[in-house]
C-alpha cells in the first residue's frame, strides 16, 4: 500500500466495499454496507451489515475490534445512521462514544431521515469527517436500496443464455439446453438472492419453468412473477402446480379477459390488474413501470427477469432494466433458432464457468447507474468475493 493518505483512504474504502457484498441477499431492502476500522495504518476491526434487522456494519466492525478504537479511523461505505424508531439504535452515538478520531464516508444515505445529518452530528462531536471516497462505487453498491426506497421500483437484472451460434431457443421458441451445469448453478444462486423472478407469457408457454432457486441454502425464496397481457397461460404450467415453492403473481391489464382471470386465480395465483394502455396494435397492455411500482411496494428490492428475446428487447429499448447477465454456451442451435437480443450496454465483468461464459453489462442510461463496476452478484458468481452463503 502507498503512504499517500488519499490513496490509503481509497484502499481501505475498497476493502469496506468488498466486505459489504457479503450481505447480498440477506439485508434487503436495507442497503449493503461495509466498515473497516484502522489505526496507525493497521486494520483493527471490520464488519458488514449481515442481515435485515441485525446490527449495522459500523457496530459489527467496532465489536470485532481486538483493541480500543480510540483515535482510530472508521471507513464506512454509507453515511452512518442517526435516526431512531427503527430496528436498531443509531450508529452515530456509538461511533462518537468509541472515541474515533476520523470517519471516512463513501456516500451520503439518501434516506431523508439521515441524508447528511449523520455526518453533521459526527462533525459536531469533533470527529474529522471525509466524504465521497469512491462515491460512485459506493452509490452503485446501494443502487437496489435506492431504487426500492426512493425510485419506487426494484433494481432489475435480466438474464438470458445464448448458443455458440447466437440463438436463445430452437425454431418457434422450442427450448434447448444451452448452458452447462456451472452456469445453471450460477443462475440458481442468483435467483436465491433476489426477491422476485419474472418471466413473460412466451417463456411460461415454451419453457414451463418452476422459477425456484435450486441452490444450497438460498438466502431468499423469491416471489414468482409472470408478466402477461394475453393471459394465455397453460393451466397445467409447473408454476401453478408447485404452490409450496413460493407465491405466484401474474400482472396483466384492467381489461383482461374475466374468465381467464378467474381461471388463473383458481390455480392459486394472485392476479394484479394494472391500468390498461393501447398497445398500438388494436389491443391493450399494462405498463411495466406500474408492475415495477407494485413489486417495490411489496418490498421487492431486486427483481430478476428471465425474458425471452421479445421481452428483453422491449425492456432494453424502454430503459426498464439495470443490468444483464448474458451466458454463452459452447454448442450451436442451428439456423432456424431464435436470434438473441442485442445488448450494447458496457461490460462490467466477464468470467468463465467450466467453458461457458458469463458477461455482465450495466445500463448506463438507468437512474440506478453510478459506476462501471461489477455488481455484487457478479463478484459472488465469479468467485471474487468471499462470502458465507
Ligand atoms: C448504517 N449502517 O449498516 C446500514 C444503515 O432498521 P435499521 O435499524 O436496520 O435501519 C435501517 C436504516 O439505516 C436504512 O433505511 C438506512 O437508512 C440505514 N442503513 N446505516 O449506518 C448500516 N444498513
Ligand atoms: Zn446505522
Amino acid at each position: 500500500m502507498s503512504n499517500d493518505p488519499a490513496a490509503l483512504d481509497v484502499a481501505w474504502m475498497k476493502h469496506a466495499l468488498i466486505l459489504a457484498v457479503r450481505g447480498r441477499g440477506l439485508v434487503e431492502p436495507n442497503p449493503l454496507v461495509g466498515c473497516v476500522i484502522v489505526r496507525d495504518g493497521r486494520l483493527i476491526g471490520q464488519g458488514y451489515h449481515e442481515r435485515f434487522g441485525g446490527p449495522h456494519a459500523e457496530i459489527n466492525a467496532l465489536t470485532a475490534c481486538h483493541e480500543t478504537a480510540e483515535g482510530a479511523t472508521a471507513y464506512v461505505t454509507l453515511e452512518p445512521c442517526c435516526h431512531t424508531g427503527k430496528k436498531t439504535p443509531p450508529c452515530v452515538p456509538t461511533l462518537i462514544a468509541a472515541g474515533l478520531a476520523r470517519v471516512v464516508v463513501g456516500c451520503i444515505d439518501p434516506n431523508p431521515a439521515v441524508s447528511g445529518e449523520g455526518v453533521r452530528q459526527l462533525r459536531a462531536a469533533g470527529i474529522e469527517v471525509r466524504e465521497g471516497v469512491l462515491e460512485p462505487q459506493c452509490r452503485q453498491l446501494i443502487a437496489p436500496y435506492v431504487a426500492q426506497s426512493r425510485l419506487g421500483r426494484p433494481y432489475v437484472t435480466l438474464k438470458w443464455a445464448i448458443s455458440s451460434d447466437g440463438k436463445v431457443a430452437g425454431s418457434n421458441g422450442r427450448p434447448v439446453t444451452i448452458t452447462n451445469r456451472a452456469a445453471m448453478a450460477a443462475v440458481h444462486a442468483l435467483r436465491g438472492r433476489c426477491d422476485a423472478i419474472a418471466i413473460g407469457t412466451n417463456t411460461l408457454v415454451n419453457d414451463n419453468p418452476s422459477l425456484t432457486a435450486r441452490t444450497p441454502d438460498p438466502p431468499r425464496r423469491p416471489l414468482r412473477v409472470v408478466f402477461s397481457n394475453s393471459l394465455s397461460l397453460p393451466p397445467d404450467a409447473r408454476l401453478f402446480a408447485t404452490p409450496e415453492a413460493g407465491r405466484v403473481i401474474v400482472y396483466t391489464h384492467a381489461h383482461a379477459n374475466t374468465q381467464a382471470v378467474r381461471e388463473i386465480q383458481s390455480l392459486g395465483a394472485e392476479i394484479v390488474q394494472l391500468p390498461s394502455h393501447d398497445n398500438g396494435r388494436g389491443g391493450m397492455r399494462f405498463s411495466m413501470s406500474d408492475a415495477y411500482y407494485d413489486l417495490a411496494s411489496r418490498g421487492v428490492t431486486h427483481l430478476m427477469i428471465e425474458p425471452g428475446p421479445k421481452l428483453a428487447r422491449e425492456l432494453i429499448s424502454r430503459n426498464q432494466a439495470d443490468a444483464a447477465w448474458i451466458f454463452t454456451g459452447q454448442n450451436p442451435i442451428g439456423g432456424d433458432g431464435l436470434p438473441a437480443p442485442e445488448c450494447s450496454w458496457p461490460e462490467t465483468g466477464a468470467s468463465e464457468l467450466d467453458g461457458d461464459r458469463l458477461v455482465e453489462r450495466l445500463n448506463p442510461a438507468s437512474e440506478a447507474f453510478h459506476a462501471l463496476e461489477p455488481s455484487p452478484d457478479f463478484l459472488i458468481a465469479s468467485g471474487n468475493c468471499p462470502r458465507q452463503h
